[in-house]
């Protein structure tokens, strides 16, 4: 089994030729994937001709998490609050993951590629928790180290999400943006205290996302690692 993850480009050291926007990967995710014995495959950012010939290799596709969206995919001008964005980057996601559902492949998309996964289909996010919403928000952006969870989340019962992590999960939180309007076809299947969506889904969950990073908390619990588990049971369904 292969599953494409969309790369992330290194938008800091320009000074560097080598490094300045360079295509990477996360090493959590290769190890992720190679733990359960999926070969994982770097999608990087190429012309738009190349996309379909890089999801037909692939049996799914990751979306990880990285910097801003840019505003203007969801038509919104940028705040002073936001940070770099790139918008190559975005539009390469957003592509992969139409070709995706088009080729009935299953999505996965963290933090930043589930917001990604939202704009693509119609959604609008925060550009800054804290300065868009009035009332007074969970800590969303830990100072804590990663693979510490932080705050919980309540399921909903009828989703796909609450068949592998329950109704009332702890997560991990480093974000400071996050999905104001669920694009037509998606649900908010998860909700922080706050309010806050947390996690994505459509009918099937075919497409689907979650706010947190479970990649730097499987390793150490169940009931993360079987959220992965779940996508790759869709993967492997076809
Ligand atoms: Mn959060």
């Amino acid at each position: 089994m292969k599953i494409g993850i969309t790369a992330n480009v290194n938008l800091k050291n320009p000074d560097d030729i080598n490094l300045n926007f360079s295509n990477y990967t996360a090493r959590v995710f290769l190890q992720l994937l190679t733990a359960h014995e999926i070969m994982p495959l770097i999608i990087p950012v190429v012309p738009s001709s190349l996309i379909k010939e890089y999801v037909d290799l692939v049996d799914g596709v990751l979306i990880p998490g990285g910097q801003d969206v840019d505003p203007e995919l969801f038509h919104e001008k940028p705040i002073s609050e936001l940070g770099k964005t790139y918008q190559p980057h975005d539009q390469l996601e957003m592509q992969v993951l139409q070709e995706a559902i088009r080729q009935h492949k299953p999505v996965f998309g963290i933090c930043r590629g589930y917001q990604v996964i939202n704009v693509a289909l119609g959604g609008i996010l925060y550009q800054d928790l804290t300065t868009q919403i009035t009332s007074k928000t969970l800590k969303h952006n830990q100072p804590e180290e990663i693979a510490t969870a932080t705050h919980t989340v309540q399921v909903a019962e009828n989703s796909n999400l609450a068949k592998a992590v329950g109704v009332r999960p702890t997560v991990n939180s480093k974000h400071h943006q996050g999905i104001k309007q669920v694009a037509p076809g998606l649900r908010a299947v998860a909700r922080a205290d706050d309010g806050v969506i947390e996690a994505i889904e459509n009918e099937d969950a075919s497409v689907a996302g979650v706010q947190w990073h479970p990649e730097y908390l499987w390793q150490h619990d169940a009931i993360q690692e079987q959220l992965f588990l779940d996508f790759f049971q869709r993967v492997k369904n076809g």
